[in-house]
C-alpha cells in the first residue's frame, strides 16, 4: 500500500496541473505544487492528523487542509472532479509525460489535435512540434527522449525477448545485398538484464536500400520515424526498435557510440577532448583528421587504453581500469566446460535424463549435473527411491560421447536453514545446489542466518538462485548481502549466476560484491528443457557485467578440479 502522504501528494500535483491546463491562477497553481512537495516530504502520515494539525503541514493553509481531510476522509476532493470533467481524458494523459508541462501539453492539444502519448509520438516523428511557438528541434528531441526514458522504466524488455527479436531483424537485414555489416547496439549489446529499446547498427554505401529493406521486413508493423539514415520503427510484437545506417568506414566508431552506454561515451569524449581529439559517432579526430573511426579496437587504442568488453561499458570503473591495463580477464561463454543445475522429466523438466545428456554433448560440454528437485518441494514427488534409480541410470549413461554425468539435486533451504533428507544421504551426492523454495519474507536477520546455515552445510555446493528474485514480478529476497558473500567464501560453498532471463540471480552489482569478498560462482542454466541450456550465455553476460573473472567460476575448471572443489577438500587446505 502507498503511503497515505503519496496519495495525497499526486492528488495536490494532479489538481495544480489541471488548474493550470485550465488557464487557471498560476499563484493558486504554484502553492498546490509546493503543498504535494511537503505533504510528501513530510514525516507524520497525513491520515492520521486532524484539520488542526494538517494546518501545521509546511506550505498547507486551511484552504488545503480542508481539501486534504476531503481526500483522506471522503477519498475524493470536489474540485479535482470537477477540473477532471472539464479536462478531456487525452489531454490528461499528455500530462504524464515527463518533460511537458500543463501548458505545453496545453498548446499542443489545441493547435496538433494530439490527445493521446501515441499521438504525440506520431506528431514528434512527422517534426511537427517544431512549428509551435516555443518549440524547434532541441526541444522536440528533448521531448522524444524523455517520452522514451518514461516508456523505458514501465515496459522494459527481458534481455531473452530482446535478444530473440533482435537476432531475427539482424538476419533478415544481414541478407540484404546493400548492407555490409549488421548487428545490434545499446543496452542488449552491454547485456543489461532489461532492455528499453533494440538499437540496431547498419553499414552501407545506399542507406535507402537498408531503409527500404528495414520497412519491408515481415516483423516490422511499422516504421513512425523514417530519416535518409535512421528510422525507429515498432514491431508486430510492439517492440521498438532504432536503426542508424553508416558509411562502412565508420563503423567502429559508431558501434562505439551506439553501444553505449551514454556514461561510458560521456567519459571516454572527455578523455579524448583532454587529448585535443574529438571523439564522435563519425570517429576519432583531431582538427577534423581522422586518428580512428574503422574498428572499435582502434578507437580504444587511440585513446590509449585496452579495448573494453560491451558488458563492461557503464562507467563502473572500466574506463580507468582500461587506461592502467587493469581489466579483469572476464568469463567467456566459450570457456565453460559444464551446466551444474539442470532439470529433467522425473520432476518439473520437460526432457529425459537421456535428451538432456545428449542436448549437453551438442554443446560441447564436458560435464553436467542432473539437479532434480527434492522432496519437500511435495508437488514435485521426488522420493528417496526415485532419486536412487536415477542415480543408477544416470552412472550407467555418465561417460558417453566425453560427457560426465553428476548426480544432484537441488534441496529446499527451510525457514531453519535445515534441508531435504538426512546428511548421511545428502553426502552421497556429487554436487547439490539448495535453494530457497518458500517462505520468501522471513526478515532479514531469519532469512540470513537461515542462508548461512545452508551455505555452511558440508554436501552443499552452490546457492541456487541466491536472491530469489523473478524480474519484473518477484523482489529480491532479503538478507545481509555481506555476510552470505562472506560465510559462502569461507565455507567453499558457490553462490549461483542463475541464467534464466527472467531472474540473471545473482545480478550484475551483486555479483561483483560478492567476488570482492572472495566468492567462487556457478554460472548455470536451471534448464527445464533442453532449448534452456542456450540460456547460459545471459548468465555468462551477467557474469561479465559483474566483473566475474573466469578463474572465480567453478564450472569454467577441468573436472578434476571440479570434483575436488565438490568434496569441499579445499576448505580444509584454506583455513590450514
Ligand atoms: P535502453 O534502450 O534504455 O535499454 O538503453 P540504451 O543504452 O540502449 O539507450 P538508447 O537506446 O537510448 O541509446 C543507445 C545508445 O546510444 C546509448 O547506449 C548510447 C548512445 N546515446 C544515446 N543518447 C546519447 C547521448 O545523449 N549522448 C551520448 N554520448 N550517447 C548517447
Ligand atoms: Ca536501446
Ligand atoms: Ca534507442
Ligand atoms: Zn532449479
Amino acid at each position: 500500500m502507498p503511503r497515505s502522504n503519496d496519495l495525497v501528494a499526486n492528488a495536490l500535483s494532479e489538481l495544480a496541473d489541471l488548474i493550470a491546463i485550465t488557464g487557471g491562477d498560476p499563484f493558486r497553481v504554484r502553492s498546490y505544487e509546493k503543498a504535494a512537495r511537503s505533504v510528501a516530504a513530510y514525516p507524520i502520515d497525513v491520515d492520521t492528523l486532524g484539520e488542526s494539525g494538517l494546518d501545521a503541514i509546511p506550505a498547507v493553509g486551511s484552504h488545503i487542509a480542508a481539501k486534504i481531510a476531503s481526500f483522506v476522509h471522503r477519498g475524493h476532493i470536489d474540485e479535482l472532479d470537477e477540473l477532471r470533467a472539464q479536462v478531456p481524458a487525452g489531454l490528461r494523459s499528455l500530462l504524464d509525460v515527463p518533460g511537458l508541462g500543463p501548458r505545453r501539453a496545453r498548446q499542443i492539444y489545441d493547435e496538433l489535435g494530439v490527445a493521446s502519448v501515441p499521438d504525440l509520438l506520431s506528431a514528434l516523428g512527422h517534426e511537427r512540434l517544431r512549428g509551435l511557438r516555443g518549440w524547434g528541434p532541441t526541444s522536440e528531441a528533448r521531448l522524444a527522449q524523455a517520452i522514451h526514458d518514461f516508456q523505458g522504466a514501465g515496459g522494459r524488455l527481458q534481455l531473452g525477448v530482446a535478444t530473440e527479436v533482435a537476432e531475427e531483424l539482424v538476419g533478415g537485414l544481414g541478407s540484404q545485398g546493400a548492407v555490409q555489416r549488421v548487428t545490434y547496439a545499446g543496452s542488449l549489446r552491454r547485456m543489461r538484464e532489461t532492455i528499453g529499446d533494440i538499437d540496431l547498427l547498419a553499414a552501407a554505401d545506399d542507406a535507402e536500400q537498408v531503409m527500404d529493406a528495414f520497412a519491408g521486413l515481415a516483423s516490422i508493423a511499422d516504421l513512425p520515424v523514417r530519416g535518409p539514415t535512421r528510422g525507429a520503427a515498432v514491431t508486430t510484437t510492439g517492440v521498438h526498435v532504432d536503426l542508424r545506417v553508416v558509411p562502412p568506414e565508420v563503423w567502429g566508431a559508431a558501434l562505439l557510440y551506439f553501444t553505449g552506454s551514454k556514461a561510458h561515451n560521456i567519459h571516454l569524449r572527455r578523455l579524448a577532448q583532454r587529448a585535443g581529439t574529438k571523439l564522435s559517432e563519425y570517429g576519432l579526430t583531431r582538427n577534423g583528421h581522422v586518428l580512428a573511426a574503422a574498428t572499435e579496437a582502434e578507437v580504444y587504442a587511440q585513446l590509449g587504453m585496452a579495448y573494453v568488453p560491451p558488458t563492461l561499458r557503464e562507467d563502473r570503473g572500466e574506463i580507468e581500469a582500461a587506461l592502467d591495463g587493469s581489466l579483469p580477464h572476464l568469463v567467456e561463454l566459450d570457456a565453460i566446460r559444464g551446466d551444474l543445475h539442470t532439470h529433467t522429466d522425473l520432476t518439473d523438466g520437460l526432457a529425459s535424463m537421456e535428451e538432456m545428456a545428449a542436448a549437453a554433448r551438442a554443446r560441447g560440454y564436458r560435464y553436467m549435473a542432473v539437479t532434480d528437485h527434492a522432496p519437500l518441494l511435495s508437488m514435485q514427488r521426488m522420493t528417496t527411491e526415485k532419486a536412487l534409480v536415477q542415480r543408477a541410470a544416470l552412472r550407467a549413461l555418465s561417460g558417453r560421447g566425453g560427457l560426465t554425468l553428476l548426480h544432484g539435486s537441488e534441496l529446499n533451504i527451510q525457514p531453519d536453514g535445515t534441508l531435504d533428507w538426512d546428511d548421511d544421504f545428502l553426502s552421497h551426492f556429487d554436487v547439490l545446489v539448495a535453494s530457497v523454495h518458500s517462505a520468501f519474507r522471513l526478515g532479514r536477520d531469519a532469512m540470513t542466518a537461515r542462508i548461512i546455515r545452508a551455505i555452511e552445510h558440508p554436501a552443499v555446493n552452490i546457492i541456487g538462485h541466491p536472491t530469489g528474485r523473478s524480474l519484473g514480478s518477484r523482489p529480491p529476497i532479503d538478507f545481509d548481502r555481506d555476510a552470505v558473500f562472506r560465510a559462502a567464501a569461507r565455507a567453499g560453498t558457490a553462490l549461483e549466476i542463475n541464467s534464466f532471463p527472467d531472474r540473471l540471480d545473482l545480478g550484475d552489482e551483486l555479483a561483483r560484491r560478492a567476488q570482492e569478498l572472495g566468492v567462487l560462482f556457478a554460472i548455470s542454466s536451471d534448464a527445464h528443457a533442453t532449448r534452456h541450456l542456450d540460456n547460459m550465455r545471459y548468465g555468462v553476460g551477467t557474469a561479465q557485467r559483474g566483473w566475474v573473472r573466469q578463474e572465480n567460476v567453478v564450472n569454467t575448471w577441468p573436472l578434476a578440479r571440479l570434483r575436488r572443489f565438490l568434496a569441499k577438500e579445499h576448505v580444509a587446505s584454506r583455513s590450514a
